[in-house]
Order: C-alpha cells, then sequence, then structure tokens
C-alpha cells in the first residue's frame, strides 16, 4: 500500500514528459512551416507571359498573371498592330509593332487591364492582373 503513491508520481511524471514532448514537437512542426511560408516568395520564380498578335487576334484574348508578372506581345502578322491600354490615362502603349516587333510592360497592381489595337479598334484584349 506504500508504494502505490510512489507509482503514481511516476506515471503522472511520465506523462508529463510525454506531454511536454509533444508540444515540443508541435511546437518545432510550427516553426518550421511559418518558414516556409516565409521563404516561399523568394524561390517562386519572375513569371513572363507572351501574347501574340495573329491574324488580328491577341492569343490570348484574356490573360491572368500575377502582380509583377511581365507580359510581352510580339506581333505575328504581316502588317503593323498595337497594344494599347483602354484606360484613361493609359497604362502602356506599345506604340507600332511591325512585324516580329515585341513589347513588353511589367503590371505592378492586380486589376482588370483592357486594350485594344489603334490600329484596328475592333481588336481588343485583357490582362487581368491578381
Ligand atoms: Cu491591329
Amino acid at each position: 500500500m506504500k508504494r502505490w503513491p510512489i507509482v503514481t508520481v511516476i506515471a503522472l511524471a511520465m506523462s508529463v514528459r510525454a506531454v511536454s514532448l509533444m508540444s515540443q514537437v508541435e511546437a518545432a512542426g510550427t516553426s518550421s512551416a511559418s518558414a516556409a511560408t516565409t521563404t516561399a516568395p523568394a524561390t517562386v520564380p519572375a513569371t513572363e507571359s507572351l501574347v501574340e498578335i495573329d491574324n488580328f487576334v491577341f492569343k490570348p484574348k484574356e490573360l491572368t498573371v500575377a502582380v509583377g508578372a511581365k507580359v510581352t506581345w510580339v506581333n505575328k502578322d504581316d502588317v503593323p498592330h498595337t497594344a494599347t491600354s483602354s484606360d484613361d490615362p493609359r497604362v502602356f502603349d506599345s506604340k507600332t509593332l511591325d512585324t516580329d516587333d515585341k513589347y513588353s510592360f511589367t503590371f505592378t497592381k492586380p486589376g482588370t487591364y483592357k486594350y485594344f489595337c489603334k490600329v484596328h479598334p475592333h481588336m481588343t484584349g485583357v490582362v487581368i492582373v491578381k
């Protein structure tokens, strides 16, 4: 009968130790997860997207990119085109692109950026920045 309290104390001590070990593991898991979150943006490569102007069409007509993405338009037609922002004031304007000419613009703010071709205003496209 005298030994019961000792066994109880040992068992209690062991269970406390187990709990403290588990919480250490949880703490370690939490800290490594937050470290991964912190370093994630640095490992994401800078994005670059291409819009081809082909047969009087912007391809793709609708492009979704991340903030900070660079979009490049290239004229694959044998007639001149532009990629010109529809906003006032204009966010970007490629000026006249002759065959195989390229124009790039980096989108630094989220938004919906409609654009058209000044030579052929029926040609339209949109870049969605998220
Ligand atoms: Cu055009």
